[in-house]
């Protein structure tokens, strides 16, 4: 399986997570990617190669203007407001309040773009981003050119960006993308698959008034996980998307057995719906050992998972997503993709 990679990622490294009302050092950091580079090279999956550059047309196409434009001057704005630190709105619009006026200040701007406190912005953001989403173009490309898989080491991660807002270490949605191009180039139904631990609220409101992409995820609880407000298992779609919806919320303390069973059923609406492509958003944070989420998943399970997922017989794209047990990421990640290639 190819991977593709860019060292850029490095870019972004903020100093500060919002977390338990401290600043802590963020758990979504580089070294979450050299783990999985490294396991990458030590399991022989040696054909590695950076993505080059981002093609903006596929995002600007998806995305609000005013968000990008936002996301790639944030900084500057931030600096030249005098702020000393990074990027981190302190207010955000709430129930009631009006969501038609971006603000003019940039601290008001942020928040109007922002959907989770904790991640913040800083002077290399949009390179790192536009590297993570170039080398899930990249993989897409690959696939679309006749490969089976291939696997894009996105980081930052993607999942809950909206079109238009940022958070929960996300930027830019790298699995939307991919879903889309498939659609650009004449796949005529794409199944996302998302096996993070959260919920991919931003893949699902992309897609959630739409009949031509599938969006299913297994996730923690909205009751007892980020992102809270979006994932229940009511969320079926809307309008032309009625049905193309599936969440799999799930309680604390779940094991592979229950797990796997939400996969498993996944899998069956996604076949059964007719996809001809497939993006798998891969985080790796339903591990037990996760320090921010609480399923019980070994590593083994992983590569169960991955060969579940292959039964599916689609062509395939992989995008990180989280998985933030630093030194287990990089064997979670690798077993999923080595239980698909039946390794
Ligand atoms: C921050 C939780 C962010 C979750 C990020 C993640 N309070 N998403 O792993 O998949
Ligand atoms: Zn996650």
């Amino acid at each position: 399986m190819k991977v593709f990679f860019s060292e850029d990622h490095r870019l972004h490294f903020p100093q500060a997570e919002l977390s338990g009302g401290q600043f802590v050092t963020p758990y979504e950091r580089p070294s979450r990617a050299e783990y999985v580079y490294q396991r990458l090279k030590q399991q022989g999956l040696r054909d590695i190669a950076d993505p080059g550059a981002c093609d903006m047309a596929p995002v600007r196409a998806m995305m609000d203007p005013g968000f990008l434009a936002f996301l790639e001057t944030a900084w500057d704005q931030w600096k030249a407001a005098g702020c000393a630190g990074e990027v981190i709105p302190a207010a955000i619009p709430a129930r009631r309040m009006q969501m038609a006026r971006p603000p003019r200040n940039i601290d008001g701007l942020a928040g109007y773009y922002c959907l989770a406190q904790e991640t913040a912005i800083t002077g290399g953001t949009w390179g790192a981003a536009l590297s993570s989403m170039a080398s899930a173009q990249a993989a897409q490309r690959h696939v679309a050119a006749g490969a089976r898989s291939a696997f894009a080491l996105c980081r930052p991660p993607g999942h809950h960006a909206t079109a238009d807002m940022y958070g929960g270490y996300c930027f830019l949605n790298n699995a939307a993308v991919v879903a889309q191009m498939f659609r650009d180039q004449g796949a005529g139904r794409v199944a996302v698959l998302d096996i993070d631990f959260h919920h991919g609220n931003g893949t699902q409101d992309i897609f959630y008034g739409r009949g031509d992409v599938f969006f299913a995820s297994v996730h923690g609880a909205p009751e007892d996980a980020f992102p809270y407000f979006l994932g229940f298992a009511d969320e079926t779609g809307a309008g032309a998307g009625e049905g193309t919806t599936a969440n799999y919320p799930l309680p604390p303390g779940t094991g592979y057995d229950r797990w796997s069973g939400a996969l498993d059923d996944a899998i069956a609406r996604i076949k059964a719906w007719g996809a001809e492509a497939l993006v798998v958003s891969l985080g790796v944070d339903a591990y037990k050992d996760d320090p921010i989420s609480f399923f019980k998943l070994d590593s083994p399970d992983f590569a169960d998972a991955g060969r579940r997922i292959e039964t599916l017989g689609l062509p395939t794209v992989f995008c990180m997503e989280g998985g933030y047990a630093i030194e287990a990421v990089g064997i979670n990640t690798v077993n999923v993709l080595e239980g698909f290639l039946g390794a």
